[in-house]
């Protein structure tokens, strides 16, 4: 009795080892980069907690899931070239550092842009605005210093950003007052000389809307026309639960990509709470604030299950959109790592709790990704 025991419990061992050696191997998840391998680079937006290594979670995530990354904040004038002839390189140094120790494609952003521009550079000694002269001589200047600071290593530039306004006019910023449309290639012409190599991006939010889309093509148009180097449109992708309109979105797309440019997703993040504009109108300037309502931070707790699948559907419209058009889609980037790090928790109303990127608030990939990574 007790050797059948002894060969009918062997019976089990082996039956079980075969059953198990049968077994189909656990399929391994992929990572976001692998996901998209061949359609588009995966790139994410990182601060300087990221850069210095402080987030140690976020650092082997990133390195894990992106193979390409942009600098939230590091680059931005007021930043990198606080003073006339003062540069303060650490943070943009360690960047660089980064995106090299983890064989990334290092995008710099932003060389012209209207908002956090340093003082300074529109002001001459007796305080009035600087001569045309005086503002191209500061844009040289400060192009070829940070370009040719980072030359080879550095792959693509953000040269112009934010240069139009929604209804297709000119943003009257001082580069456009002092310069006229001329700001914009020349500023592109700078970055070239200063980096034959590196790819040169135009970036702007709201790109679906027809006003702005038109003003783009149009100066695509000219750029090409001028012979300068262009080599994709950013289109930053700051989407909420009911903008852009999808269709308008791949009306931008195919416009853009019918000039002979490719594309980028270059800021992707969905905003997941009510719209605080009284107009709803889709948005990205900076500098617009609101009091803090309680009745505008409804997910504190986090987000009810139908605010989620909704969220999901956006996150799978603007996916679906880079897909289906990959051949021209350079990179999908996103504007920061985990949900807690958004910029949009702050803006446009300060202490809001918002869930718009691809990582949750414990650096977990969220659901709606998995099937991308399965
Ligand atoms: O996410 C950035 C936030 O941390 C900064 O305070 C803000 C001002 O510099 O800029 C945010 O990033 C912006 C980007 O540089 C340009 N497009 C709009 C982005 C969100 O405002």
């Amino acid at each position: 009795m007790r050797k059948l025991n002894f060969y009918y419990s062997l019976m089990l061992l082996a039956v079980g080892v075969m059953a198990a050696s049968c077994s189909a191997p656990q399929e391994k998840e992929k990572t976001l980069k692998e996901a998209f391998d061949g359609k588009f680079l995966m790139g994410c937006a990182i601060n300087v907690e990221q850069s210095s290594g402080r987030d140690v979670v976020g650092d082997s995530l990133i390195a894990l899931h992106f193979n390409s990354i942009v600098a939230e904040n590091c680059m931005k004038c007021e930043k990198i070239h606080p003073e006339e002839n003062v540069y303060f390189w650490d943070d943009a140094d360690r960047f660089v550092q980064f995106g090299e120790a983890h064989n990334m494609f290092i995008v710099g952003h932003c060389l012209i842009w209207h908002s956090q521009c340093a003082p300074w550079f529109f002001v001459d000694e007796k305080g009035g605005l600087v001569s045309a002269e005086v503002l191209k001589q500061r844009m040289k200047d400060h192009i070829s210093t940070i370009v040719g600071r980072y030359k080879g290593r550095i792959k693509g530039w953000d040269v112009v950003n934010e240069a139009i306004m929604d209804d297709g006019s000119y943003r009257d910023t001082y580069f456009y007052q002092i310069l006229g449309e001329e700001f914009i290639p020349f500023a592109f012409q700078c970055a070239h000389e200063a980096d034959p190599d590196a790819e040169l991006y135009l970036n702007d939010y709201s790109m679906a809307k027809p006003g702005k889309r038109e003003a783009y093509v149009k100066l695509i148009g000219q750029l090409k026309e001028k012979g300068i180097r262009l080599d994709a449109i950013g289109i930053q992708a700051h989407a909420g639960m009911d903008y852009p309109d999808l269709q308008e979105m791949e009306q931008s797309i195919q416009a853009f990509i019918a000039t002979g440019t490719d594309v980028m997703f270059t800021e992707l993040d969905i905003n997941a709470l009510p719209n605080v504009f009284e107009d709803g109108h889709e948005n990205a300037a900076v500098e617009e604030r609101f009091e803090y309502e309680q009745r505008m931070n409804p997910y504190v707790e986090g987000m009810t299950e139908e605010a989620q699948r909704l969220w999901d559907s956006r996150v799978d419209g603007m996916l679906g959109l880079a897909l289906k058009y990959h051949e021209h889609f350079r990179r999908v980037c996103v504007w920061g790592l985990c949900d807690q790090q958004s910029w949009l928790n702050d803006w446009p109303m300060p202490g809001r709790t918002n869930y718009p990127l691809l990582f949750d608030r414990n650096y977990q990939l969220k659901p709606v990704m998995k099937k991308y990574v399965k």
